[in-house]
């Protein structure tokens, strides 16, 4: 443990998260650092407004809308939207289509990923020399009346299936203490489709997990194999968070509300180990012993993206994006 370490979360807080393999601030980070975040966001839905409008892809600009009404608006008729507002490529092994694979790695994503007070929280549980995995995503969650079609089963639009966060890392990162840092950028509330986590999961060893992706858009573990286990909602304020280990089964609930539910949910471990993804590039995002090789150009960082995304769609990386299909059982799925 470092100073750090010990002044960013209680004791009791690092005791919790060892028992029940997570941990939920119910504020961590000031709501006006969000603020570079959302101004970010409507720019980019602003300036794809323009262009799916003008290419006759979405029937108006919808500018009179407020942001969250606004892409809710416009998913509905061009469901391929949240594609252009994650925060990583889509997850596909196999066939790629160039049209929509897309992420967004603008600055304000990248300093969110390096706020002070989400790796001192970091630091605590993972140490001082921490590396910011390119395991994360975007959730913008339009409320669920408003989707039709597949986008219910999608993580990043509807509701999100049981799972643990080990499940879609490549065998590589077996070993590695990744932890799962999700930011509420909207509170997250029962209505809204906070998340909702078996306490205690994460000392059960690995789940089996159901790879058919035409349902949900990851692996998932049953319903039935959760089916009266004890879980525990875990809203959370606008800047709050929850940590995961990664074997913890959580999920997320459907937005049963009128208004946007927005979180990003990030990964870190130790720097050196494994990421899982080594198609997708990750930085170190702290370093008590060598802080010059930290990584603080937000430019670089989007370069590093695409980069990657170059490298797959020329076959220059031809390895798997990510696991589907490790945790199958066919006698449970
Ligand atoms: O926000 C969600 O819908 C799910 C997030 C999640 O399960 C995760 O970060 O592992």
């Amino acid at each position: 443990m470092t100073d750090t370490l010990q002044s960013a979360l209680s004791a009791e807080q690092l005791d919790s998260f060892e028992e029940h393999g997570f941990l939920a601030i119910e504020s961590l980070v000031d709501p006006d650092d969000l603020q570079e975040i959302e101004d970010e966001y409507a720019v980019l839905l602003d300036g794809l407004a323009d262009r799916l409008f003008a290419e006759g892809a979405i029937s108006g600009r919808f500018a009179d809308l407020e942001f969250g009404d606004r892409y809710s608006r416009i998913i509905a008729e061009y469901p391929e939207l949240h594609r252009f507002f994650n925060v990583s490529l889509p997850l596909l092994n196999g066939e790629i289509d160039p049209e929509t694979f897309h992420m967004h790695s603008g600055p304000a994503v990248f300093n969110l990923m390096r706020h002070p007070k989400i790796l001192d929280v970091v630091e605590a549980i993972v140490g001082p020399e921490i590396y910011s995995s390119p395991v994360q995503q975007m959730r913008m969650k339009p409320p669920e009346k408003a989707l039709h079609g597949d986008l219910k089963n999608h993580s990043n639009v509807g509701a999100t299936t049981w799972h643990q966060d080990i499940v879609a890392l490549l065998p590589e990162a077996d070993d590695t203490r990744q932890l799962t840092v999700w930011l509420a950028v909207t509170e997250a509330t029962v209505e809204n489709g906070c998340l909702v986590s078996v306490p205690g999961s994460h000392r059960e060893g690995p789940k089996v997990h159901c790879s058919n992706l035409a349902l949900a858009s990851e692996p998932q573990v049953p319903d039935k194999v959760m089916a009266g286990r004890e879980a525990v909602p875990l809203p959370v304020g606008k800047g709050g968070v929850v940590l995961f280990h990664k074997m913890n089964v959580h999920r997320a609930l459907p937005n049963r509300s009128d208004a946007l539910r927005w979180s990003i949910d990030m990964r870190f471990h130790p720097t050196g180990q494994a990421t899982g993804r080594p198609a997708f590039p990750g930085f170190v995002a702290r370093s008590r012993a060598h802080p010059e090789t930290e990584l603080r150009d937000a430019d670089a960082w989007a370069k590093s993206w695409d980069r990657a995304r170059n490298d797959i769609l020329s076959g220059r990386y031809h390895g798997r994006l990510f696991e589907d299909t490790r945790w199958n059982d066919a006698a449970v799925c």
